[in-house]
């Protein structure tokens, strides 16, 4: 008898795609640790996030990609290991609605509160839309479609491991106090954009004035103040933490996040973030999902410790 909870291994590492070249290691920069301010008490914050208070921690020194994983590493990943992908073994992954064929987008099936995503068989991180579609032109764009266990495994393989929230944040933060975006308080300073996110009218116009509809290369905009890039918008990025939404005014040093609970947080929005829907591309924002949940906007980067 054949198993559902045990991947089916072997066979899927024989057909991983090839990057054109080889992406080498994840970059990334070490950075202090030391003391700063977490979390938010924006007033267009949503109150169920938990964003605030606003709250002191102290970091360890640890090192932080300063890039999402992209497809590249992902598939010498996947080549090096034969890592199935949660996707891959449930079958089938959510895709933005517009991003699909008609015939593919009819048949798939759509939740009812955000009924722009289709869960589509067949997507994965080697197909993102779906049957039919694949990674050229993407190979330096984030790697989606992975859940949670699958980036943690990517990250223990990079002799790594996913960031904690608080050091997904001090990182994201870039050297700035207080500041409502890895750059500063504007969205667009001097009218440019700095970060992959959804212009015109969610979710039916994306005008892409910023230069994309999906997925933007994880190195596209300039980098923060301590060298990452694309913090915020781009793709949802798994952190190391389990969700809550309860956090003392009390310091903290090296926070790790709940003991309990199913869900994991999720920080720095992505290409579908607007600010009429979801204006979670700003620094502090947060959400969750459950670890097995993967989708076209969600991938993740890599944390050592120093
Ligand atoms: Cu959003």
């Amino acid at each position: 008898m054949f198993s559902l909870s045990v991947p089916v291994r072997g066979g899927a590492a024989a057909g991983v795609p090839a990057p054109p070249e080889d992406p080498g290691p994840e970059p990334s920069v070490a950075l202090d640790g030391g003391t700063f301010l977490m979390g938010a008490e924006d007033a267009d914050g949503f109150a169920a996030d938990g964003e605030g208070p606003v709250r002191e921690v102290r970091l360890s020194p640890f090192r932080i990609g300063t890039l999402a994983v992209t497809n590249a590493r992902f598939a010498a990943f996947v080549a090096a290991t034969g890592h199935v992908t949660e996707a891959e073994r449930f079958g089938w992954s959510f895709v933005f609605a517009a991003f699909l064929p008609g015939a593919l987008r009819r048949v798939s099936p759509r939740p009812d509160a955000t009924p722009w995503w289709c869960g589509v068989s067949g997507a994965t991180w080697r197909a993102p839309e779906g049957p039919g579609s694949g990674l050229a032109e993407r190979w330096d764009h984030p790697v989606v479609h992975v859940g949670w266990a699958d980036a943690a495994a990517y990250c223990r393989w990079a002799g790594g491991r996913l960031p904690t929230e608080a050091e997904w944040e001090y990182a994201a933060r870039g050297g700035l106090a207080g500041r409502r975006y890895p750059w500063g308080d504007e969205l667009t300073p001097d009218g440019e954009h700095r970060c992959n996110i959804w212009q015109g009218r969610f979710p039916t116009t994306n005008t892409a004035e910023d230069g994309y509809r999906g997925t933007a290369p994880a190195h596209a905009f300039p980098p923060n103040g301590h060298g990452l890039h694309n913090v915020a918008g781009n793709v949802w990025e798994w952190c190391a933490d389990r969700w809550g939404t309860d956090h003392s005014a009390r310091p903290a040093s090296d926070p790790k996040g709940p003991r309990r609970g199913t869900s994991r947080v999720m920080r720095g929005g992505s290409y579908l973030c607007h600010h009429s829907y979801c204006n979670r591309y700003r620094v502090a924002a947060r959400t969750s999902n459950t670890p097995d949940s993967s989708a076209g906007n969600l991938g993740f980067r890599c944390a050592w410790d120093a």
